[in-house]
């Protein structure tokens, strides 16, 4: 079975993952099917969010993941998953059959949550990403705090140290790293590099919140989340296209 990783990579050259965040709009499949049609020589994947997953329900949900599938598009459900594990697995199973590829979890459940979860999506040929340092300015006082990571730790780590340790450990396929935070994906990717293994970083935060695209891959993501400043542009083919070029290109 192909793994969540292999089959994003299969866009060649594309890094730029939608974020089909659609507010005030006829709520329907059709208008985000359509403009994922547009769209799709710029992505390499969907993401969906409350945005969406709420108003829609699973058929409507199911038509998007279905028609990024015809288009050779990976669908991602960012619902940043974080309960027990019978919850988490109940939840997955409703995802993997809306036809989501991977999920976006939080690993504030706890390191043998997240392995448990990993196994599972894995078994399914499914991904997990989960959150190492999130984008809003505000993350800081969270993923930057201190802490033991276990009982018996003598030196305390910060929050994003450790959650980029479990990400590691559990075999996720990718951290959510803030485009807002360079340095934070510099210091990800030195040491994803230097544990030999592999894992995907991934970084909302471009456009609306202030991230250059091209900045953020070359401070080491592998993919960046782009939702506002394509689906709300005037022209959103020129605004992806653009902001793929960029990425292309190496320039700002
Ligand atoms: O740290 C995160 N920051 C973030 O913006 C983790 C996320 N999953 N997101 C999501 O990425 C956010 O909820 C939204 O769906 C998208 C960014 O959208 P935009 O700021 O590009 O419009």
């Amino acid at each position: 079975m192909r793994t969540f990783s292999a089959k994003l990579s299969d866009a060649s050259g594309r890094r730029v993952i939608l974020a089909c965040d659609y507010t005030g709009r006829p709520l329907t499949a059709s208008p985000v099917v359509r403009d994922i049609k547009r769209l799709s020589a710029y992505i390499c994947a969907i993401k969906i969010n409350y945005h969406l997953l709420l108003p829609l329900g699973i058929r409507q949900v199911s038509c998007i993941t279905d028609a990024a599938h015809g288009l050779g598009l990976q669908a991602i459900a960012d619902i940043k998953l974080n309960d027990i594990g019978n919850t988490n697995g109940v939840a997955t199973e409703i995802l993997w059959d809306m036809g989501f590829d991977a999920v976006i979890a939080n690993p504030i459940m706890g390191l043998d949550g997240l392995r448990n979860l990993v196994r599972s999506a894995h078994r399914r040929g499914r991904g997990v990403i989960t959150l190492c340092h999130m984008s809003a300015p505000e993350a800081r006082t969270s993923y930057e705090m201190m802490a033991h990571p276990t009982p018996r730790s003598r030196i305390p780590r910060r929050m994003h140290e450790i959650f980029l340790d479990w990400a590691l450990d559990s075999g996720a396929d990718g951290v959510i790293v803030g485009a807002t935070f360079p340095g934070v994906i510099r210091e990800c990717s030195r040491r994803i590099q230097k544990s030999g293994r592999r894992l995907l970083i991934i970084s909302p935060g471009v456009g609306a919140q202030g991230a250059d695209a091209a900045d953020t891959i070359r401070a080491g993501s592998d993919y960046v989340i782009a939702g506002r400043s394509i689906i709300q542009a005037d022209d959103m083919t020129r605004a992806a296209a653009s902001m793929h070029q960029s990425i292309a290109s190496g320039k700002t």
